[in-house]
């Protein structure tokens, strides 16, 4: 089985509250019916890849919490519940344990201060990454290293370059030996045994694409990134994230596949 081949999702519906989620470009405001929309063409996209998706209710006391991707991993043979290194986000985590429990049979837990976002982790054949960022700490990556320990998965460290939200906002796995990388983590060397794909300048936001069996979903303000992903043999499906990219996110970030 490949480390991309999903049967199973969880996504959140957004709240009306998600206009108000943290982003750093205060300049173009998000807009409720947009997103809703987006959404939408999100879980039917995921379905038309095959999946079961389970949608989980809007949460308006968080913002951020249709970013799902964020408070928990999950795999196959059990989930971790994270602690997202947002102060305004670290309650998500409580609003996801029902939902791990009701799919998982084994659910580990962060506990302590330590913090760390789904968003930083990349699951890649053999070597699960994760990466430091302002949303996880070193104490909350080297705490989730032993967790994937316990569930078989070896995992290792590393830092995110720090113009970057999270690990994943710059980098994406398109096939278990090929990667879809802005130039900037290109050059960190992580990917040395990898093909690196990188995203054509200007479009370093479909760096955050997403691979769902023998799909791959990119954002549809990428043309360049979808032609060159054509050309390389890749099956694309556009989806429209726009409204959703305003609020510093991307493909990956709106589930949990398993
Ligand atoms: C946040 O800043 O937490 C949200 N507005 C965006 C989260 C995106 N999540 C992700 O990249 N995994």
């Amino acid at each position: 089985m490949r480390v991309f081949d999903f049967t199973n999702a969880i996504v959140r519906e957004p709240g009306r509250s998600v206009v108000d989620g943290l982003r750093e470009d205060r300049s173009a405001t998000p807009d409720f019916d947009g997103i809703r929309g987006e959404h939408a063409g999100y879980v039917a996209a995921l379905r038309a890849a095959g999946l079961d998706v389970d949608v989980l209710p809007p949460l308006e006391a968080f913002p951020d919490s249709v970013f799902v991707e964020d408070p928990a991993i999950v795999f196959p043979e059990g989930a971790i519940l994270l602690r997202p290194g947002a102060p305004t986000r670290l309650g998500e985590r409580v609003e996801m344990r029902g939902a791990l429990k009701r799919h998982f049979s084994q659910v580990l837990e962060l506990e302590g201060d330590e913090y760390a976002d789904g968003g930083d982790v990349l699951v890649t054949p053999g070597l699960v990454i994760v990466g430091m960022s302002a949303r996880t700490n070193r104490v909350g990556a080297q705490v989730l290293v032993k967790k994937l320990a316990e569930l078989g998965r070896r995992a290792t460290l590393a830092a995110t370059p720090k113009t970057i939200l999270h690990f994943k906002t710059a980098v994406s796995l398109l096939a278990e030996d090929t990667v879809l990388a802005t130039q900037t983590m290109a050059d960190t060397g992580i990917f040395g045994g990898f093909k690196i794909i990188v995203t054509p300048a200007g479009e370093e936001g479909a760096a955050n694409a997403l691979r769902i069996n023998d799909t791959v979903l990119v954002g549809d303000r990428f043309p360049r990134t979808i032609d060159l992903l054509g050309r390389a043999g890749f099956p694309v499906v556009a989806v429209r994230v726009t409204e959703i990219g305003k609020l510093d996110a991307g493909l990956s970030c709106l589930s949990l596949r398993w």
